[in-house]
């Protein structure tokens, strides 16, 4: 430690001439920064050298995207160096919180795909698992969300400005990358050879960003690959003076890795997004190769030494990828380069939504990348082949991987992968039974499940040092390392001390939540009321309308029937993708609803709405601590697991959810009796639609629907919008909101009156707490590990 401190000091003086006494907090945030970051990869060196000897097989993961929050408190937390680092700070005049404001959050995903990524990457990390993570170096991650006037507004998020100093180039790994050109035959003494003319080159440049690990001697890292112009700038045209044109190549190059798609709704059929993924993935795979190569002078053995995840299709042209390096590079046949292909390649699906199912239309597509075309159709050719052969009654219209003129990457991901995984039991037995059921049936054993898991050291350990300390001293347990012995908790459900302790912890991260909203919206919340929170993305399936529905009831029962409901905050905070009308649309609405309520005198000491903006990873830090209720409201067969649901039920709160999902093992975790469940069954949800749903039955034959709705148009002033989100729920509400409501209702009225019996509901909260162990992504990575990976840790 005390040279972690001289180690700042020497920073100072040396890269700002600067005693710590006159340095800013901007220089000592850099400082951290760096020094923490060169600590790492020193320790990163050890490790590494212990993985080469060993020879051991290792895992790369690739995506799109990788969520990975604040770094610096994660790697001072897990270097055991917090506390001295911040009395060190506070004897000169610093408070560490402070610094750690000044990082900006890695916004490099949406929402949750690029979360669990980084959740993985810690856990894996801290249990010492030899594991690198592969993406792109974002210039501008998720854009910032500002909220005008009740709509939301995109900024560019330019996070490297201050987030750089985390990061280290690598400028020896360069990598070369092709885009566009013309691929012909060539016969050769050693027979048929492909030669790639007339190609577009890129240069991919390596960053690694160190993954630090909890109490271990493993550093991992996260490469990103960015991308810049092979030749530099045309100093011929700049001579000319022709300024702009001379750097037109260099920008188009660069704008590679400009921009992080905003979008998890649908895929729009990207040229752009077709670049970022070869990009990424030919990158990745030219360097793993090479590795490989070097360690072993062979590849036929890199099934049995390397393991590549897909997360999600994004990253799929991998596949084809490693095919070409395999056949166009080592001169592997086609079938020699098939068997490795189909060992190395593991695959998660995070979606069923048909939306977000990535196909590309081949027209797109083959100019773009000629060699990887010819490979996927190849491969496709084989497969229909051998469908056709074994005979089953096997249906290629849905099989095919192209189709229509359409590359559908889910099905190329299956058909290549050893193992193909769902992230909830529910979701996976959709993937068998409805949307993948004919793969199923050709390929029995290949899917699998694992239900998602969060890091509990980021979201209890340090989102709540408060909850974290009182469990420590209480249960006199390292749960911070092994989260599963959290259920000694259970040993007090009777205790009414601890009960009262928790609520007094839950209390602190109320107040201090408190006060955030305060300075950031103006709002005055009472911090004796519910925290009623959704957070998450803005998607209509996730149905946020539902909640905006049920406060527009409250709003009317209070004003109108004289009710007095035990009072309650409604926090949102979500992000929409930029081209997502309606969600745009429901942001819109919940803000009018806040603004009526916030002008009501009468309404607004029962109830009251806050939408905090820029949803981001560091926000959910404070606001997931101070939650009383975690809606978890989708339709039922909808989202594939919900994580933020996890990370609620760990710092107490209760869900009110749907059985979607994850849900349905929190239920099976807590029992019935420590959750509020409502809605239809995703079963129901099915028979429903295919009978035809029509909301407008729900409406006219329910009172307490048609008058919600009713008195929800009463509301419009002309700048709002609720007459049109009346008209949505009452001609289409696609995701069955009507359906749902009375139940929901209900529901939300048995939490408002369990909520008065602080006992029962302290106890509730306790057993969620007690009951979370199997949501860490410990036990979520174990099971990659043992039943998908096959690896072990570095020793
Ligand atoms: C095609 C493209 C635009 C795109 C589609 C979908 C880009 C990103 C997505 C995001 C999806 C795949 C996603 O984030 N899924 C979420 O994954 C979580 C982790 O498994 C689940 O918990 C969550 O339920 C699911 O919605």
């Amino acid at each position: 430690m005390d040279s972690f401190t001289k180690a700042i000091k020497r920073y100072l003086e040396k890269r700002f001439g600067n005693s710590i006494e006159d340095a800013s907090e901007r220089q000592i945030y850099q400082a951290l920064m760096v020094i923490t970051r060169d600590k790492l990869a020193e320790k990163r060196y050890h490790y590494i050298n212990k993985l080469k000897e060993s020879e051991q097989k290792r895992v790369y993961y690739m995506s799109m995207e990788f969520l990975v929050g604040k770094t610096l408190r994660n790697n001072l937390y897990n270097l055991g160096i917090e506390s001295e680092v911040k009395n060190f700070l506070s004897e000169n005049g610093f408070v560490l919180d402070k610094i750690y404001d000044i990082e900006p959050d890695p916004g490099l995903g949406n929402g949750g795909l690029g979360r669990l990524a980084s959740c993985y990457m810690d856990a894996l990390t801290s249990q010492e698992y030899p594991i690198t993570g592969f993406s792109i170096l974002y210039e501008f991650g998720i854009f910032k969300q500002v909220i005008s006037n009740g709509w939301q507004q995109e900024f560019p998020d330019n996070w490297l400005d201050l987030g750089k100093y985390g990061l280290i180039y690598r400028s020896d790994e360069e990598v070369e990358i092709k885009f566009y050109g013309e691929t012909k035959e060539q016969w050769t003494s050693d027979g048929l050879r492909i030669k790639y003319e007339d190609y577009t080159p890129i240069i991919a440049e390596p960053y690694d960003l160190m993954i630090s690990g909890y109490e271990t001697d493993a550093v991992n890292v996260l490469r990103l690959w960015k991308s810049k112009a092979s030749g530099g700038f045309n100093m011929r045209l700049f001579e000319q003076g022709e300024y702009s044109k001379s750097v037109e190549s260099k920008a188009i190059a660069e704008s590679i890795s400009k921009l992080l798609y905003p979008a998890d709704d649908n895929n729009k059929g990207k040229e752009l997004r077709i670049k970022q993924q070869y990009f990424f993935t030919s990158a990745s795979l030219q360097q793993i190769v090479k590795m490989h190569y070097k360690a072993y002078n062979t590849l036929d053995n890199l099934a049995e030494k390397v393991v590549i995840h897909i997360n999600d299709t994004h990253p799929s042209l991998c596949i084809p990828e490693l095919m070409r390096i395999l056949m166009d590079e080592y001169e592997y046949s086609w079938d020699k380069a098939w068997e490795i292909t189909i060992k190395t390649f593991a695959y998660t699906n995070h979606t069923i939504m048909a939306e977000a199912l990535e196909k590309w239309s081949v027209d797109l597509f083959r100019p773009i990348l000629p060699r990887i075309y010819t490979i996927i159709s190849e491969i496709n050719n084989r497969f229909c082949k051998w469908c056709k052969d074994i005979g089953a009654s096997v249906d290629l219209e849905e099989m095919s991987i192209i189709h229509n003129d359409m590359i559908r990457m889910a099905n190329l991901c299956i058909v290549s992968s050893y193992s193909v995984n769902g992230v909830s039991k529910l979701h996976s037995d959709i993937l068998k039974k409805d949307t993948f059921k004919s793969f199923n049936r050709i390929y029995p054993g290949k899917f699998t499940n694992v239900t998602n898991g969060i890091a509990h050291r980021r979201w209890l350990g340090q989102a709540n040092p408060e909850l974290t300390k009182y469990l420590n001293e209480l249960l006199e347990v390292d749960f911070i390392k092994d989260l599963s012995s959290i259920e000694n908790l259970l040993e007090y459900k009777s205790d009414e001390s601890v009960i009262n302790n928790l609520e007094n912890i839950k209390k602190i991260k109320k107040v201090q939540l408190a006060e955030y909203i305060k300075k950031n919206t103006g709002l005055t919340v009472d911090t004796n009321s519910i925290f009623d929170v959704q957070i998450k993305r803005l998607h209509e399936y996730k149905r946020q309308l539902l909640n905006a529905l049920h406060i527009i009831y409250l709003y009317k029962e209070i004003k109108y029937n004289a009710l007095k409901p035990y009072p309650r905050t409604f926090i949102f905070s979500a992000k929409a993708s930029s081209g997502y009308v309606m969600a745009k649309n429901i942001i819109k609405l919940i803000c009018s609803i806040s603004e009526i309520i916030e002008m009501d005198p009468e309404v607004r000491k029962y109830i009251k709405v806050v939408f905090l903006e820029d949803y981001r990873v560091s926000l959910a830090e404070k606001i997931i601590p101070a939650a009383d209720v975690s809606e978890q409201i989708s339709q039922a067969g909808k989202e594939a697991s919900g994580t933020g649901n996890m990370k609620l039920m760990l710092n107490g709160a209760l869900t009110l959810g749907t059985m979607d999902g994850a849900n349905v093992e929190i239920y099976n975790a807590v029992g019935k009796d420590n959750i509020f469940i409502f809605g239809l069954s995703s079963e129901e949800v099915s028979d429903l639609s295919e009978r035809g749903y029509r909301s407008e039955e729900f409406y006219q034959n329910s009172s307490v629907i048609k008058e919600t709705i009713d008195f929800m148009r009463t509301l419009d002033n002309g700048d709002s919008n609720f007459n049109y989100m009346a008209d949505y729920l009452v001609s289409r509400d696609p995701y069955m909101c009507l359906a749902d409501f009375e139940s929901y209702l209900e529901q939300q009225k048995l939490i408002e009156k369990t909520y008065q019996d602080r006992i029962k509901w302290g106890q509730m909260s306790l057993v969620n707490i007690a009951n979370s162990g199997i949501f860490s992504a410990d036990r979520a990575t174990s099971e990659y590990v043992k039943e998908i990976w096959n690896i072990k840790k570095v020793k």
